[in-house]
């Protein structure tokens, strides 16, 4: 019984999709479009991006530059801390440790700030966003990105709540401290970690 109040999917969700969905979420089959604001409407003649703050050296791509990059596609499944979950999503584009190849965080960089187009921003610690399924996806299972899902470029962190995977990113902070980003700063849990339903602080 214990156990039951930690792991709080329905028996159906445990027995349908195994150890795959988190606790609390239910599967979805479309893709639902969140965000706060409007859709930037962005010019890939003038699209940059940006890493800066606490590196060696600051790094800035055009558009072209940055999808001159080694490509990469992955696939997994991302969480909604609006309680959806999608399965099986392919995405291609840029992978972090290709853009780390690029970049050297100083020693005392621990966090980093995810800026987007728009003004929104998110925070992910340096070490989650290093992660091997982290990437720039510019494409969805074959299909570039729609603007209402991030066109150009959107970050994908799967491992967390997908308010982290900023649509329409142009850039990273890397930073000391950790700072909260737009949603952290209203009310969404700094660490955002579906596993253990870090929905809310
Ligand atoms: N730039 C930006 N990125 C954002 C958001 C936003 O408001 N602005 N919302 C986040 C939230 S809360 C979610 S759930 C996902 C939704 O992505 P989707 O619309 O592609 O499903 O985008 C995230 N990335
Ligand atoms: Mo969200």
């Amino acid at each position: 019984m214990a156990l039951d109040l930690f792991n709080r999917r329905s028996k159906e969700d445990r027995e349908r999709h195994g150890d795959r969905l988190p606790p609390g979420q239910k599967l979805t089959e479309g893709w639902p479009v969140l965000h706060y604001g409007g859709i930037p409407s962005i010019d890939l003649t003038s699209w940059k991006f940006s890493a800066v703050g606490q590196v060696e050296e600051e790094a800035h791509f055009t558009w072209d530059e940055f999808m001159a990059l080694p490509q990469t596609t992955l696939r997994n499944d991302i969480h909604c801390v609006t309680h959806w979950s999608k399965f099986d999503n392919e995405w291609t584009g840029v992978t972090i440790g290709e853009l780390m190849k690029r970049v050297t965080p100083l020693a005392s960089a621990k966090h980093v700030m995810v800026h987007s187009y728009g003004g929104y921003t998110t925070n992910i610690p340096l070490g989650e966003l290093l992660g091997d399924d982290v990437l720039f996806a510019h494409t969805h299972n074959g299909q570039p990105l729609t603007p209402d899902h991030g066109y150009p470029l959107r970050l994908v962190v799967p491992k967390l709540y997908f308010w982290k995977s900023a649509k329409w990113v142009r850039g990273l902070v890397f930073m000391d401290d950790e700072k909260p980003g737009f949603w952290e700063m209203y009310g969404y849990h700094i660490h955002g970690d579906p596993w253990t339903e870090e929905r809310y602080s």
